[in-house]
């Protein structure tokens, strides 16, 4: 069993998609063990993206997913959770170029580049366990989700008990 981490992107919801992805997703027969709508701040944009810091377009990516381009500062993320969640989602999501993705996946359905090159496709999935782990761990607290995915520990906020991640 593997998790993965969607955030369906500023650009899909502008463009009302939310629905149709989510049911294109429920094809892949994953379960959503965690889900929110997230208003993402640049830190939060730039740790999630880290892999792309040297890259020419990078601030791009950074705005396009704060929501700059689209008028709106928010995302939804989710965690699925399933058989071979990863690669199943990845295939649903298809290429990371949207051009080059296949018409029948939600980037080829929905995606675009635009005018200054930025890729605008619609949403993102983790590409590997690894990945999926250091990224559900940015985006969510272990008690927003509902599956004991990574070791936790407790801590104590406001004479609460509170777990975060270990
Ligand atoms: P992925 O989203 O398919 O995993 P990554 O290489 O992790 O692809 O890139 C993260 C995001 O950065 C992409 O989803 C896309 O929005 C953007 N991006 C990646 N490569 C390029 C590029 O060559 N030009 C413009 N944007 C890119
Ligand atoms: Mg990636």
């Amino acid at each position: 069993m593997e998790a993965a981490l969607v955030l369906i992107k500023p650009d899909a919801l502008k463009k009302s998609l939310t629905g149709d992805i989510l049911s294109r997703i429920s094809s892949a027969g994953l379960e959503i063990i965690g889900a929110k709508v997230v208003r993402v701040s640049e830190d939060l944009a730039k740790m999630h993206y880290a892999h792309l810091k040297d890259k020419p377009f990078f601030q791009d990516v950074i705005d396009y997913i704060c929501g700059k381009q689209h008028g709106r500062n928010k995302v939804i993320a989710l965690v699925y959770w399933g058989e071979k969640a990863i690669s199943k989602l990845r295939a649903l999501a298809g290429a990371t170029n949207p051009e080059e993705a296949d018409p029948t996946t939600v980037r080829g359905a929905y995606g675009r580049i635009t005018t200054s090159g930025v890729y605008e496709n619609v949403i993102h999935v983790s590409d590997s366990p690894e990945t999926a782990e250091r990224e559900i761990k940015l985006w969510f607290s272990p008690e927003e989700i509902i599956e004991d995915l990574y070791p936790t520990k407790t801590m104590v906020e406001g004479g609460r008990a509170v777990a975060i991640w270990a």
